[in-house]
């Protein structure tokens, strides 16, 4: 899957939402790029005291997406799994990809994917916003949650 066609959203009147960062572990350089877009995002949109938590790897992310969704008007998953030489990769983004959009849908509370899943550590470094990336998933999911939430609420206002 290309990033290419991905759109320039415009968020506007988002400062007041309630927003939390859940990131995994594995792979340090390429989670700390997906960290800091993802707080660069929160700080471009005026959020200024997002939560963000830490798990250990990919796999635990829906459960503490879970553990949030009632405090938060929108979460956002960061982790990167790169694929092996065993099936573990697929049921690892399987689980992720699954348990991530059961949280959301069952929730109401947007989740924000930027869980990569990669074939290997360039590719991965390569969408993760460092210097020389050429794309920042980080802060694209911060982006698309926080426009989602926005929507969200647009649409729960008595004149609709
Ligand atoms: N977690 C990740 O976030 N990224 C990975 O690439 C990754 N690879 C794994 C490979 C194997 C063989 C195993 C057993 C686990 C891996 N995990 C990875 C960890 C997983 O998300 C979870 O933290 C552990 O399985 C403990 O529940």
């Amino acid at each position: 899957m290309s990033g290419k066609g991905a759109p320039e959203l415009s968020v506007r009147n988002v400062s007041d939402l309630r927003v939390a960062v859940i990131a995994a572990q594995w792979h340090e350089k390429v989670m700390d790029g997906l960290v800091d877009g993802a707080l660069r995002a929160l700080r471009d949109l005026g959020i200024d005291e997002p939560t963000l938590l830490r798990v250990p790897g990919s796999w635990e992310l829906p459960v503490a997406a879970k553990a949030l969704a009632g405090r938060y008007d929108a979460i956002v998953a960061l982790g990167v799994v790169i694929r092996g030489g065993t099936p573990h990769f697929e049921y690892v983004c399987q689980g992720v990809t699954q348990g991530l959009t059961q949280v959301s849908v069952e929730t109401g509370v947007p989740v924000g994917f930027g869980v990569l899943t990669c074939d290997d550590e360039e590719q991965a470094l390569d969408r993760a916003g460092l210097e020389g990336s050429h794309e920042d998933k980080g802060h694209e999911a911060v982006t698309a949650a926080v426009a989602t939430a926005a929507t969200l609420r647009s649409v729960s206002e008595p004149w609709h």
